[in-house]
C-alpha cells in the first residue's frame, strides 16, 4: 500500500511488516500528542483525534507520544485506537506517585537528548540517572548543552570533561539559539525521519531549541526565574513535531527527577568502570567494603574510581532492588486475590 504522509513520520518497511504481523485492520498512524483519554493521530488521511480510554486502563498499553497505532471507527461512529503496534523503544520511568508503577514517557525514539542549560549548576549524579533511563529505553543518549552564549570562558570545556567522566563516549552538542550553534548537529542525528525526544529540567531551553529548529515559534517558552534560573513548567504536553530538515522531535514538560524502572542492564552500562573493577575482586560476592583483594576499593584508593560514583551506583542499585521487591509483592498479592476469587467461584 502507498504510504505518502506517514513516511515523513518515520513509517518504513519494518513498520509495514509489524503492521502485517499485528493482525490489525485499521489505518496506521503516529500519535503526535496524547491527552487524557484522547490522542491526536497523524495518518495518511490526515490528522484525527482518537479515543483511547479502554487502552489507558491497562497501563502497559497506555498510548504515549511517538506510538504507532491503528485507527478504526467503531459502531457508534467514534474514532478509536484499535491497536498499538509493538514498540521498538520506550522511555519509561517510575511513576512519581506513591504506587511505584511504570510510566512510559515516549515511544519509538531513536535519540534521547539530555538537555542541560549552562545557566544552572551541573550535577553528575543527575546526568548518570538520565543516562540510565535513556540507555534503558533502547535509544541512544546525546547531551545538549543549551544557552552556550551565556557560558563563561572555559566553562563549556569544563562541562564536557565532567560529562565525559560519567558518560564516556556519549556525544555532547553545544547549542545556542542566539548563534544557531548546534542546530545542524541535532538535525544530522535525526536525518532520515528518525525520532528524538528532549529530556531536561524546566527552563533548560527545550522548547526554545525546538522553535529554532522549526524556524517558527510553535512551542510556548518562558523566561527562567532570575534568582536561580529555574523554569516555570511552561510545556505541559509531549508533542511530536516534524522538523523542516526531516527529523522528528518530541518536546516534553520539564522533569526534575526520574525514578528508575527495571533498568539493571542500563545501570551496569553507565557504571561500567565500577562493574569491570568488581569483576576483579577476589571474592565473587564482594561488597566492596573491608574484604581483602577488593578491586573497587583499590580503584578508589588509586584515584581511578570516583568514590562518589560508587555511592551513587549503590544507591541506584538499592532503588532497583526496592522496586523489584515491591513489584514482586504486588504480583504475589494479585495472584492470591485472583486465586481466592477463583476458589469462591468454584464453590
Ligand atoms: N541566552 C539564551 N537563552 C536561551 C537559549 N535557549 C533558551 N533560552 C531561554 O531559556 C528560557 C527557558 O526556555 P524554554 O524553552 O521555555 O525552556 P523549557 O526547557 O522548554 O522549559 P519547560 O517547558 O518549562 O520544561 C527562555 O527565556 C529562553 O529564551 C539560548 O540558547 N540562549
Ligand atoms: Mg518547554
Amino acid at each position: 500500500m502507498e504510504r505518502s504522509a506517514i513516511v515523513h513520520l518515520g513509517w518504513d518497511a519494518e513498520w509495514e511488516a509489524t503492521l502485517g504481523e499485528s493482525g490489525a485492520t485499521g489505518e496506521p498512524g503516529r500519535l503526535i500528542r496524547v491527552e487524557r483519554g484522547e490522542s491526536d493521530v497523524m495518518t495518511d488521511s490526515g490528522e484525527v483525534r482518537a479515543q483511547s480510554d479502554s487502552l489507558r486502563s491497562q497501563s502497559d498499553l497506555a498510548p504515549v507520544t511517538g506510538d504507532w497505532a491503528t485507527i478504526v471507527i467503531d459502531e457508534d461512529g467514534n474514532t478509536t485506537i484499535e491497536q498499538l503496534l509493538e514498540r521498538r523503544t520506550v522511555l519509561v520511568r517510575r511513576d512519581p506517585g506513591e504506587r511505584g508503577e511504570e510510566q512510559p514517557l515516549s515511544a519509538n525514539v531513536d535519540v534521547v537528548f539530555l538537555v542541560h542549560g549552562v545557566d544552572r549548576p551541573f550535577r553528575a549524579g543527575k546526568l548518570e540517572r538520565f543516562l540510565v533511563l535513556a540507555w534503558n529505553s533502547g535509544a541512544t543518549p546525546v547531551v545538549i548543552l543549551t544557552k552556550a552564549d551565556l557560558a563563561k570562558p572555559g566553562e563549556i570545556d569544563d562541562l564536557v570533561g565532567l560529562i565525559d567522566a560519567v558518560g564516556p563516549g556519549v556525544e555532547v552538542i553545544t547549542a545556542s539559539v542566539e548563534t544557531d550553534e548546534g542546530l545542524d548537529e541535532v538535525n544530522r542525528l535525526l536525518a532520515g525521519h528518525r525520532t528524538g525526544t528532549l529530556l531536561g529540567e524546566s527552563g533548560a531551553g527545550k522548547s526554545t531549541l525546538v522553535n529554532a529548529l522549526l524556524g517558527e515559534e510553535m512551542q510556548e517558552t518562558q523566561e527562567v526565574r532570575p534568582s536561580d534560573a529555574k523554569g516555570r513548567h511552561t510545556t505541559i504536553t509531549r508533542d511530536l513535531l516534524v522538523l523542516p530538515d526531516g527529523g522528528l522531535l518530541i518536546d516534553t514538560p520539564g522533569i526534575r527527577a526520574v525514578g528508575l524502572w527495571d533498568a539493571k542492564d542500563a545501570l551496569e552500562r553507565v557504571f561500567a568502570d565500577i562493574t569491570a573493577a568488581a569483576d576483579e575482586c577476589r571474592f565473587g560476592d564482594c561488597a566492596h567494603g573491608k574484604e581483602p583483594g577488593c578491586a573497587v576499593v583499590a580503584g578508589m584508593e588509586s584515584g581511578d574510581i570516583d568514590p562518589r560514583r560508587v555511592d551513587r551506583y549503590r544507591a541506584m542499585q538499592a532503588e532497583l532492588a526496592e522496586l523489584e521487591a515491591r513489584v514482586t509483592a504486588r504480583e504475589r498479592s494479585n495472584n492470591k486475590r485472583s486465586n481466592t476469587k477463583r476458589g469462591r467461584r468454584r464453590r
